[in-house]
Formats: structure tokens, sequence, C-alpha cells
């Protein structure tokens, strides 16, 4: 199958700047390397830039914010054109951050402005009490049924947010198949499966979760067929099953060495089943090419902003992602929950020790890797940090994973709270930025 046309830029022009005169597509990408991307800001050559852009969600809607956003009807196909992997190169390039200037926005009618707290009943477990007031924003359809358990109660993204990202993904990177890599239980998945033009691939180590992603998908409406869901650590599958988006695990292998450590990463087979209309099961099911991936992976624990403040947070240092463990060891993170119970036992710095202590730094790859390994399998990554991440370790990271050019930080603010942030690579940003407005700001 065809990858969808990419020949237009944001606004629906046919793209006539310096990235355009490259009209590959992504399939034919892999043959012909494109140019280097060139820096976002012409006069200071800037390795990196993160443009930073602020959305303003409601709980009864999606008020958009930005020009672009408004005149997208129908969404054109974009030209992606894809970054260049070249590893080799220096990763010591500077980064800029650059914050888009918001348009104005009409205000709002004041009968959008929903309750959002509902504290009519009895949360069911102390620990999730503020993210059970707010169970209608995480799900709307929360009363019909849906099933989270406790690590989804703190980190599902609430549905406002979930499905603008899905809807910004469909008008900028057309996904075909998509990887959800931390499906969890759903949210996410869920508003991506009603966009993708074939089929969500929704990951998770923890079959429970996916048996819940699957419900709550079926509370939704999703057709089985646009959901499949894994049970697999994906970083098995960002190491030895895909590459340049094609699927290699079946590849022959002709380094000794390699092989070994194929054979020695290979997860253990699952059973295959089918749950709620949805196939569940293991590598197995995977399709034959991904070419777009999205990650919302554990932070560490709640307490991510008390400890590390506004702009603390740093993707090498704070993001541990546990690699696949052996038989004998369990696989769930119980650090989620440590953190939160003990919390008033500890004074800060003792509670700063205690983030993310319960997984094996030895047995880990951190926030900057983690996308190194996404963005060999598809330069198409959408990446979910926490809101007080810092921009630069971002930007960092971008840089070490081979992207050049820039990113889009987007904000998203949930009646008007900052709630989450997705971090958008793989294709240039810059037609978003007015004329008139691009100097640096940090
Ligand atoms: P929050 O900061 O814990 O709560 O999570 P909130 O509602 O902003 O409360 P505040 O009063 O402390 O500001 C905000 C959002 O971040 C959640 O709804 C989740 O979508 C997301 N989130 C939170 N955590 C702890 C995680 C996490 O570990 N992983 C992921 N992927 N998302 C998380």
């Amino acid at each position: 199958m065809s990858t969808p046309p990419r020949g237009t830029d944001v606004k629906g022009r046919h793209n006539n700047n310096h990235y355009s005169n490259n009209n590959n597509n992504y399939s034919n990408h892999h043959h012909t390397p494109p140019p280097r991307t060139p820096p976002f800001h012409p006069h200071q050559p800037h390795a990196m830039s993160v443009l930073v852009t602020r959305v303003d969600l409601y709980d009864s809607g999606f008020i958009p914010t930005h020009e672009m956003t408004t005149t997208l009807d129908p969404p054109p196909p974009l030209l992606l054109t894809p970054y260049s992997f070249d590893l080799s190169s220096s990763t010591s390039g500077s980064i800029a951050i650059c914050r888009i200037p918001p348009t104005p926005t009409t205000p709002l009618p004041f009968w959008r402005q929903l309750q959002v707290m509902d504290t009519t009943k009895p949360s069911p477990l102390p620990a999730i009490t503020k993210y059970w007031n707010q169970r209608h924003r995480l799900f709307h359809k929360f009363d019909q049924g849906i099933q989270l358990d406790e690590e989804g109660w703190f980190s599902v993204t609430p549905e406002q947010i979930a499905q603008h990202v899905a809807q910004f993904t469909q008008q900028h990177y057309a996904p075909r198949i998509l990887l959800d890599a931390f499906c969890g239980c759903g949210g996410n998945a869920i508003q991506f499966a009603s966009i993708v033009s074939e089929q969500v691939v929704a990951v998770d180590v923890d079959r429970q979760k996916l048996r819940k992603a699957a419900h709550n998908a079926r509370l939704y409406g999703i057709p089985t067929h646009r959901l499949v869901f894994i049970e697999c650590n994906v970083l098995f599958l960002f190491e030895y099953c895909y590459k340049n988006g094609e699927f290699i695990l079946d590849q022959p292998i002709a380094c000794p060495q390699q092989a070994q450590a194929l054979m020695e990463a290979m997860p253990p087979p699952v059973a295959t089943e089918v749950f709620e209309g949805y196939q569940i099961g293991g590598i197995d099911l995977l399709p034959r090419t991904i070419d777009t991936i999205f990650m919302d992976p554990p932070w560490g624990g709640v307490d991510y902003e008390v400890l590390f403040g506004k702009h603390g947070y740093d993707l090498e240092h704070q993001m541990k992602i546990e690699r696949p463990r052996r038989a004998n060891v369990t696989t769930v993170q119980d650090d989620f929950f440590d953190s939160f119970t003990n919390q008033s036992n500890h004074r800060k710095q003792e509670r700063r020790a205690q983030f993310n202590h319960a997984v094996d730094d030895s047995n880990c790859v951190n926030g900057v890797e983690l996308l190194r390994l996404a963005a060999a399998v598809t330069p198409y990554v959408l990446y979910d940090v926490p809101r007080n991440t810092r921009r630069q370790s971002v930007g960092q990271a971008a840089i070490m994973a081979g992207y050049r050019g820039n990113c889009l930080w987007e904000e998203h603010y949930l009646n008007a709270r900052l709630k989450t942030v997705t971090v958008y690579l793989g294709k240039d940003w810059s037609p978003l930025v007015p004329t008139s407005k691009r100097k640096d700001t940090e």
C-alpha cells in the first residue's frame, strides 16, 4: 500500500521553499536520503529549534487558538521531508527555544464552561481521589463502564487532549499504521484508532491493561480491525522488530553477536486471544510496517512536578523505561504508587532520591535513548513529556536521535490550566512561525 501523499505545507499551499525541493515520499526516502534540513534561524545556525505552541482545550469542546487549525478544511496532505539520520555527525549543536505567539481566541460562551469536578460519588481509592473527581474529563463515557487500573488513573490522557492530538496527527502526519508504544488503558489509542487510515498497534507489557483498553475501545465503538493489542516491551520492538518503518525480525542476521543478542532478548511467546472483539497477542500479530509512533511513557511518579519544579524534569536523568525483565521478576513498576503513598513521610530531598527508585537503573533506557530508538523505526514520532520538562532536554534528545531543524512542543491547556505536552518530531514546523516574529526567546 502506498503512503499518504505529502505535497503541501501546513497552510495547504504547495510548498516552494527549500524544504520542498525534495518531493520524495516516505517510502523512497529510504533509498534517497534527503538533504540535511537547514536550521530554523537563518542567521544563527542552531542545530535544533524547539518551537513552543499553546493549544487551549475545554472540557466541552476544542477551541482552536491558531490560524492554521482553523484554515484546514479539509486537512490537506502534507509534505513531510524526513530528517536525515546521520548519527555519525556531531551531536553537540545548540538548541533554540522559540515561542510561537498565540493568535487571539474568541472568548468562550458562558455555557461552554462546564463543571469538571464531580464529587457526588466518593472515590474508591483515597490515593486517586483527585483523578476520580475528574473522571468525566478522562473519558466522557466513564459512566458506561470505563475500566482503569491504578496507574491508568494517574497517567491516562484526558479525552479532550487525546482527541486533539489525534486530530492534529491526522492533519499533519496522516498515519496509515500508528504504533502506540505505551497503550495503558487506551485513552490515546482509542482516539488514534478513530483517525488512522488502517490500524493502531497498541503495545503494553501488561495484558490486564490491554484488556481494559480493549474494553474501553468497545465502549467507544472502535471497529475491531482498527486496533490490535500487543503484549510486549516496546523496547524490544524498537530495537529488533523494525527499521525505517519495515518489519525486520524475520530478516537474516549476518553478525553472530547480533543474532545472539536477539536470541537473548526474544520475549517468551504469549497467548493470542480475542477479547471484546479485539485481537490481543504477541509479536506474531505485528504488521509489516509502522509509519508513525506515539509515546506516552511512564514519567516516574506522580511527584514529577513537586520534586523537580516547573522546568526541572530532564529526559535523561528522570525518565527511566525498563527493558524486558527475566521471567522471575515482576514487570509492574511499583514506583508510581510508592512515591505517592509515602510522600508525606519524606522530606523533599529524600523523596527526590526515591523517585523512580524501584526501577533498576542498569536495566533501563532513559528518555533520550527512548527517542533515539523510536526514531530508528520512523522519524514521525510524537512524544508526550511532563509539562515541567526542560525544553533544552527535548532539543538535546532530538539532536541525539538524529533530528535537525525543529520540533514542535505543544502545550495543552485544559480549562486554562497546563496539563500535558506533546512534542511532534520528524517534520518542519517553521511555517507556523509568523515571519515577523522569528526571533529566539530563550
Ligand atoms: P497530574 O499532574 O498528576 O495531575 O497529571 P493534574 O490533574 O494536572 O493535577 P495538579 O493539580 O497536580 O496540576 C496531569 C496529566 O499528566 C494526567 O492527566 C496525565 O494525562 C498525565 N500524567 C501524569 N503522570 C504522573 C503521568 C505519567 O507518569 N505518565 C504519563 N504518560 N502521563 C502522566
